[in-house]
């Protein structure tokens, strides 16, 4: 673990609470798809889950996030209410979207969620676009954009960064470097030696941080996000971390070497985190076995909730969907 500065005892236990949360919904879903319950496609954030974590104890709930397709980590980061959230992965009428955003597109405004995107690179410009609402109306709002070391290599990542520095723009640019794009390793298809290098390019902070240790990339993020408050403008992350599997559940991940998926899933930072909160006196193994059972039930409840909603009615199909003109 590294060093200063160092959160508070309460922080670190929150961020745990948020990591075992995502782990804990992460593993519910594939259980429920492997049984045949529901069968959205899937895009796993396991491996991913401190990067989250760790960002979001240092925002307030007025503050964005945007993400992606693969986003459950950092929407439970946001604190998503858990009921209608699993109720829109599973495309229900009681979910957050009313069940037509579905398992990749889960947004909620009232928690600051207001775009998930299966485009790659595509959040980005959006990013912009709500840090610029909140500089224009002076509302002290941050923006957290996060994407896949694979959008770099996009258009939209370039032509943001340059903008957002431009007009210094209250957003964090989160890079989750995962190491692969699809079945893509990041050495065949990015030029740079690290993302962190292309935000120096466009003028802005570009730190490279372990994405899996709480307190780097808490420290990091604190860092970013006061740094945007105060109005100093934008900052890349490269958070390093891995993919614990395949693009998305089903692919066998056969591209990926044997020994680095036995690597990455040996250095698991959820145990990492948990045996050093014990080790440094910040919580007892039954307080935290506590804390775990405890967002077993919660999750558990609104499993139960979706499970048994109704899907979106016919008459729903065309509403909220197209901006229509007013008959009156
Ligand atoms: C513009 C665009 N091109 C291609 C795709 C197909 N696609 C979906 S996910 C993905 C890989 C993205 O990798 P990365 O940005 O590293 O994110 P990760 O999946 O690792 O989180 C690709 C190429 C897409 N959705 N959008
Ligand atoms: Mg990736």
């Amino acid at each position: 673990m590294s060093e200063t500065p160092q959160p508070s005892r309460a922080t670190l236990l929150e961020i745990y609470r948020i990591a075992n949360l995502i782990q804990r919904a992460d593993d519910r879903f594939i259980e429920l798809i492997k049984a045949g319950q529901i069968a959205p496609p899937y895009y796993s954030p396991r491996g991913q889950e401190i990067i989250p974590a760790a960002v979001s104890v240092n925002l307030l709930p007025s503050d964005y996030v945007v993400t992606t397709y693969r986003g459950i980590h950092d929407q439970l980061g946001k604190g998503i209410p858990l009921k209608p959230f699993v109720a829109e992965f599973m495309g229900k009428a009681s979910g957050t979207c009313k069940g037509k955003g579905g398992p990749m597109h889960i947004t909620h405004v009232a928690s600051g969620l207001p775009v998930t995107t299966g485009i790659v690179g595509a959040g980005l410009p959006i990013a912009n676009g709500l840090a610029w609402s909140s500089q224009l109306r002076k509302s002290g709002q941050v923006t957290v954009c996060n994407f896949g070391d694979g959008a770099t290599n996009i258009g939209a990542f370039h032509e943001a960064l340059n903008l957002a520095s431009v007009w210094k723009l209250p957003v964090v640019f989160v890079c989750q470097n995962n190491g692969y794009a699809e079945h893509t390793k990041y050495e065949e298809g990015t030029s740079s030696r690290t993302i962190a290098d292309r935000g120096v390019a466009y003028g802005m902070p570009g730190v490279e941080v372990d994405g899996n240790d709480a307190l780097a990339m808490w420290a990091a993020a604190r860092t970013a996000v006061d740094r945007a408050r105060a109005g100093e403008g934008p900052t890349l992350l490269e958070a390093k971390t891995s993919r614990f599997g395949g693009h998305l559940l089903g692919d066998d991940s056969h591209y990926i070497p044997r020994d680095d998926m036995a690597q990455a899933m040996a250095a698991d930072p959820l145990p990492r985190l948990r045996s050093w909160l014990i080790a440094q006196g910040h919580a007892t193994d039954g307080a935290l076995s506590d804390m775990e059972r405890t967002n077993e039930e919660v999750f558990e409840e609104a499993v139960r909730f979706a499970l048994d909603s109704p899907f979106p009615d016919e008459s729903e199909l065309n509403k909220d969907v197209y901006a229509m003109e007013s008959a009156a």
